[in-house]
């Protein structure tokens, strides 16, 4: 057989790239080879941790190493995960804890520490952005990552860079992760999950199709449990049975799902990953339906705007140095304002009154069409409106926004509304807002 018929390979612990089906590391001797045809030519990846809660509570307590090991409790009384020695004995996510107790009596069960957790998945999304710029996080432990055209920087193909990355999160951050690799965020996904834990595995082009024909629907993404019963009720079972159905009467069946099924059960994924996008501000304005100059009219708008950009920093899990004010006149002039505060915020308050303070300079009689307030230096929340001492009711007042968040959370928007943004006059009725 010639040379480059071989499967490209490479050890996953020394790192060495062979070029062979051998099953063990003629440099090291480990089990753990990788070897695949086309693993010079697939770039998408997915990459989720293990075990991830456990995992994190684990490496900080060596004791807990060879123990099974239960994260969860709290109001909801569910596991959160459970290691992989738990998990041999039935425990699941989601599984209520009294029943996961049953299943595994001697488990010890910890109570999750999320600060902790964020901090851990944060690190490990850094290591990843090291990599390439292109990672669009799923979720706390996972993420996708397009390596296409990283080989030059890397000296290395994807798949030595994935390996290499493994090795690199077990000795840095003390956990482990699972990789999946292949041409497509679907089967990259599905891929990833395939041997876990401490897993890489790959689906190339060339078994794509006979690998899913042999899965269950329920692995297609947007399958949930409904939908598999509908799709059981009509006899469909396997993503085989899919791949020999037409996309038309799969359309006509199960409407743009249909489509998916389609697609999907063939392998055919064009989406594409797409990085969270890095906002260089936050901001919201709104055009009135008549143009306004009075104070009264104004602020009222500038409250009800400054809440909305705080609601989506808050989201983000942001917050930003300078407050910019816009507004556009009659005659489409357009003025922007602006002041740096002393740290970041992303409160609707301070929004609010630097917006205010930079809004009475402008009214004069000019009439404006258009009033908007933004947020921009942005940067992590972690560093946002510390307690101020200098201006002790600056922090009641934060202390209270905060306070109304969880009013908000528990009972619905509608339930707390403050004095500027209640019922303002129909002539500040925003016409048409926007955000950005
Ligand atoms: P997952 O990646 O789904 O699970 P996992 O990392 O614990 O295990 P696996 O090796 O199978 O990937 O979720 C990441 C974390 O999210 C998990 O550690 C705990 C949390 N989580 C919940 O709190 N509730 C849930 O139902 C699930 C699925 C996860
Ligand atoms: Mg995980
Ligand atoms: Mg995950």
């Amino acid at each position: 057989m010639p040379v480059n018929a071989l499967p490209h390979g490479l050890c996953r612990d020394c790192l060495t790239p062979a070029q062979t089906a051998s099953r063990r590391c003629r440099s090291c001797g480990s089990p753990r080879m990788l070897a695949h045809a086309e693993l010079e030519n697939l770039f998408l990846a997915h990459i989720d941790c293990d075990a991830f809660y456990a995992a994190v509570e684990k490496r900080d307590n060596p004791e807990l190493r060879d123990r099974p090991v239960i994260i969860g409790g709290g109001k909801r009384g569910v596991v959160s995960t459970a290691c992989y020695i738990a998990r041999i004995n039935g425990v699941r996510s989601a599984m209520p804890m009294f029943k996961a107790l049953e299943a595994c009596p001697e488990a010890v069960v910890i109570k999750p520490d999320m600060e902790k957790y964020v901090r851990v998945g944060r690190q490990v999304r850094s290591m990843m952005e090291a990599l390439t710029p292109m990672v669009e996080p799923l979720s706390i432990d996972e993420a996708f990552l397009d390596l296409s055209g990283t080989e030059k920087l890397h000296g290395a193909p994807p798949a030595m860079v994935l390996a290499r990355f493994a090795r690199q999160v077990e000795e840095e951050v003390g956990i482990t992760v699972s990789v999946g690799l292949s041409y497509c965020k679907f089967l990259a996904k599905v891929a990833s999950d395939l041997d876990k834990p401490r897993g890489f595995s790959v689906i190339g082009k060339s078994e794509a199709f006979s690998f899913l024909s042999r899965q269950p629907v329920t692995l297609i993404w947007g399958v949930g449990k409904a939908f598999t019963a509908t799709l059981a009720r009509d006899g469909l079972h396997t993503i085989g049975q899919l791949q020999t159905m037409e996309r038309n009467d799969l359309m006509r069946r199960y409407g743009t799902m249909g489509d998916r099924l389609y697609h999907l059960s063939r392998g055919m994924d064009e989406r594409s990953v797409k990085p969270r996008s890095e906002a260089k501000s936050v901001s919201s304005e709104t055009t009135f339906n008549v143009d306004l100059s009075r104070a009264e009219d104004l602020v009222p708008v500038l409250r009800a705007l400054s809440e909305r950009v705080s609601a989506r920093l808050k989201k983000a899990d942001i917050a930003g140095r300078t407050i910019v004010l816009k507004l556009k006149t009659t005659d489409f002039r357009i003025r922007t304002r602006n002041r740096q505060l002393g740290d970041p915020t992303r409160l609707a308050d301070r929004i609010f009154h630097t917006g205010l303070d930079l809004l009475k300079r402008e009214i004069d009689g000019t009439r404006f069409r258009l009033l908007g307030i933004g947020v921009s230096d942005l940067t992590d929340a972690a560093k946002a409106d510390p307690p101020d001492l200098v201006d002790r009711l600056s922090h009641k007042r934060a202390l209270a926004e905060g306070a109304m968040d969880s009013l908000r959370e528990k009972f619905g928007k509608q339930a707390v509304e403050t004095g500027y943004t209640f019922g303002h006059g129909k002539a500040g009725q925003p016409q048409r807002d926007g955000d950005d």
